[in-house]
């Protein structure tokens, strides 16, 4: 073993020195044992034990598994448009998307977060960071469906998010790219990033009943890279850290200039003494211009509202708001173990992790043992917040998670593995290749007070061989362990959709019962729901043309509509009146220059649709709903400009008659 894990550093520090790309352990097919194959079965039609939120980078989706099969059961469209559900295409979803740069369809979601209650995950919601277009997303677990989002301004680079604290009181927003705040000019010389350049850090307040986000304040930070974060717990409840680095405040060739110093910083804030300045009215405030979006379930639409204005407090203004600890070298991940007492580091190009202690840390700001401060901010003294270090764990600590047990699981980019150590004592207790090259884990309720030490789960950067060979682009990895015992064992690879940051996993019990089954028909008060097929019509307002519709097995109501003309808009408003479970009707028409759109029972849904050419467009269900969707389908008709075909709809009737004149 000894030997593998030298030959291993050896490999990596080559690696490290080849520009960080991944090393691969050399048995990574015979890793794993008989036996594990029956740990990761879950029979046919048996239900999985757990939901694995699993961020889905670049896609700009989540993606959610269940465990321990590694089955996926449905990709939740967030930050990007999905044509598969129609996300992003109807009318009622497009506002989802708006930002204040305009509609924007994409982005790159880095990491879940479950809420919680009392530093419990309580299955309400899940909140994603939109890492391009700074943004925080949430999502309703009743319906798996996004319901908010909430543009951040005064950022760029939205990754130290969207983390949360104990009560789900506020998910924070760390910027990574410091910029030029949004109300001044920010046509500057990038080389004057020192002077002009700042980091914000965004509290958004979570509504206790609904979820309803709002930003609360921002704290203006010095000019860094905010990374990653936690919320303290327990006795830290007041406290979020902040991993930083580019402390440096490089702006150009980074793996250099920004690689310079010994130690960068975490940044620890209390949010609670933020709340009291905010409360003596001490906050500026600050004209912007930010998105927020939200979908209704009764109207089954979002609408987007441009807010034009944050509360900020200038941290240098406020000192007994934060704090900087020095942090080996260029920190990445941030987290508190499940007690709150111990805050752990991961320098991605650190020999070592560093364990500091709240107690200590609230010890040393009282005695006001700094050793200066940076950018305005008091930096503790290392030695004084230090709890202990974890010598000669790994190389490249990424991320670190804990069974509630006394156990850290932390995850090494570099030597590609996932290393079990003890927070007490700090010895390393057990090593496990990842394949390759991890980059978060997660634990069931990992980053919360009470953990379930089942399973841990590798979400992987590199794959190379680990499945069939599909073209340049191979699937994304996670893999599954056993941490039940003494020693993590694999037991299953899976594939991802993306490629996978953050991840949570929650017991199925606590969302699977709340789940939605169908949307009650006379709760829908879309304005253009249809309730029954009496209600279906088609009216023409100038060259806006409104069709309200139903789906029913199998037929569309109406499916012939004559008298649509070129210029014209045309609106499609569908209700699936179905109410039984399971049921979707899809909607496309020929040509659209859109997504089709997927309907579930009760829920009303609009296709914009612009005719390009006269003649005839059929349309039909795109969801196999009953041996006779193939007959559910339809015609439009389409007149010249100008022309005086008259508006006709109907279903079940020839209506105009059959006329050998009729073809004008
Ligand atoms: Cu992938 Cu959380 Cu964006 Cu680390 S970050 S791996
Ligand atoms: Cu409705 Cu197919």
């Amino acid at each position: 073993m000894k030997t593998i894990q030298l030959k291993w550093i050896a490999c990596a520090t080559v690696a490290a020195l080849l520009g960080m790309s991944g090393c691969k352990p050399k048995n990574a097919a015979s890793a794993v044992d008989a036996g594990a194959a029956a740990k990761a079965y879950v029979a046919p039609g048996k239900y999985d034990e757990f939901y694995n939120f699993v961020s889905g980078g670049f896609s700009g989706q989540m993606s959610v598994y269940g465990l321990p099969s590694g089955r996926l059961l449905r990709v939740i469209p967030v930050f990007s448009v999905d044509p598969e559900k129609g996300y992003g295409y109807s009318e009622e979803t497009k506002p989802m998307l708006n930002t204040s740069h305009g509609f924007v369809p994409w982005d790159d979601l880095h990491h879940t977060e479950l809420s919680q209650t009392n530093g419990e995950i309580d299955g309400r919601w899940i909140f994603a960071n939109g890492n391009n277009t700074p943004r925080i997303a949430r999502v309703d677990l009743s319906t798996f469906r996004t319901n908010e989002i909430i543009e951040i301004p005064n950022s760029a680079g939205n990754h130290s998010s969207p983390f949360i604290t104990e009560n789900t009181e506020y998910v924070v927003a760390g910027t990574r790219f410091s910029v030029p705040p949004d109300n001044v000019n920010g046509d500057v010389p990038i080389n004057t990033y020192k002077k002009n350049f700042k980091g914000t850090i965004s509290f958004v307040s979570v509504d206790k009943t609904s979820g309803s986000m709002k930003i609360a304040f921002q704290l203006l930070c010095p000019g860094v890279n905010f990374d990653l974060s936690h919320a303290g717990k327990g006795p830290s409840h007041d406290w979020f850290f902040f991993s930083c680095y580019k402390s440096e405040q490089a702006n150009t060739l980074l793996e250099v200039n920004a690689s310079q110093k010994d130690k960068d910083f975490i940044l620890a804030v209390n949010w609670k003494k933020a709340e009291e300045y905010l409360a003596q009215g001490k906050a500026k405030k600050q004209a912007v211009k930010y998105a927020h979006n939200v979908y209704d379930e009764k109207t089954h639409s979002a609408t987007s509202t441009i807010e034009t204005e944050v509360q900020v407090l200038d941290v240098k203004d406020f000192p007994d708001i934060a704090y900087f600890i020095p942090c080996p070298k260029s920190p990445h991940g941030c987290d508190v173990d499940p007690t709150g007492e111990y805050i752990v580091g991961s320098g991605k190009l650190a020999a070592l992790i560093p364990v500091f202690s709240y107690a200590k840390l609230q010890a040393a700001i009282a005695a006001k043992d700094f050793i200066g401060n940076f950018g305005g901010i008091p930096v503790v003294k290392y030695e004084s917040a230090l709890y202990g270090e974890v010598k000669k764990p790994g190389l490249g600590p990424l991320h670190t998670e804990f069974d509630g047990k006394g156990n850290a699981y932390t995850s090494f980019f570099v030597s590609s593995e996932i290393v079990k150590w003890n927070i007490k004592d700090l010895k390393v207790l057990d090593r496990a290749p990842t394949f390759y090259s991890i980059g978060h884990l997660c634990i069931p309720g990992g980053d919360s007070r009470k953990p379930n030490a089942k399973y841990v789960i590798a979400y992987n950067k590199i794959t190379k061989d680990r499945y069939l060979p599909t073209g340049p682009e191979l699937a994304q990895s996670a893999q599954l362990f056993d941490i039940s015992g003494d020693k993590m064992q694999l037991i299953l690879d899976f594939p991802t959709i993306g490629e996978p940051h953050y991840a949570q996993a929650v017991s199925a019990d606590l969302i699977k019962t709340k789940s939605v089954k169908i949307f009650k028909i006379e709760e829908n008060a879309n304005p253009y729901v249809s309730k029954g097929e009496g209600e279906t019509k088609v009216v023409r307002t100038g060259n806006r043309v409104d069709v309200n519709m139903t789906a029913i097995r199998s037929h569309l109501a109406p499916d012939n509509i004559e008298g649509v003309r070129m210029g014209d808009e045309v609106y499609f408003h569908i209700t699936n009146l179905e109410q039984d479970w399971d049921v979707p009707h899809g909607f496309a028409i020929k040509g659209s220059v859109n997504a089709e759109l997927l309907i579930m029972p009760g829920e009303t849904q609009t296709l914009k649709w612009i005719p390009d050419r006269v003649g005839m467009f059929p349309m039909y269900c795109t969801d196999f709903c009953s041996a006779l969707h193939q007959e559910m389908q339809g015609y439009v008709r389409v007149s010249p400009a100008g022309s005086n075909t008259p508006l006709l709809f109907s279903t079940g009737k020839n209506q105009p008659k059959p006329d050998s004149t009729s073809t004008q």
